[in-house]
């Protein structure tokens, strides 16, 4: 397993949190998906022989929220 950081923009509130938890949840790979609002940032950890860092960017944008 591998961990990775996406700084993510655009989350108001808990269900912001919850929506992106569940996109990264729901890539093929991702064990676990740890968002915390208050530092807009979310902690994947991920099997790198499946996904990584470009399909989490892609589906929390797709989710409408930005990665930087
Ligand atoms: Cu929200």
């Amino acid at each position: 397993m591998q961990t990775a950081t996406l700084n993510i923009n655009g989350m108001s509130c808990s269900g912001c949190a919850s929506t992106v938890s569940r996109v990264l949840k729901n890539i093929n790979g991702v064990q676990s998906a740890a968002v915390n609002l208050d530092a807009a940032s979310a902690l994947v950890e991920f099997d790198p022989a499946l996904t990584g860092p470009e399909a989490f960017k892609a589906a929390v944008e797709d989710a409408g929220y930005d990665v930087v």
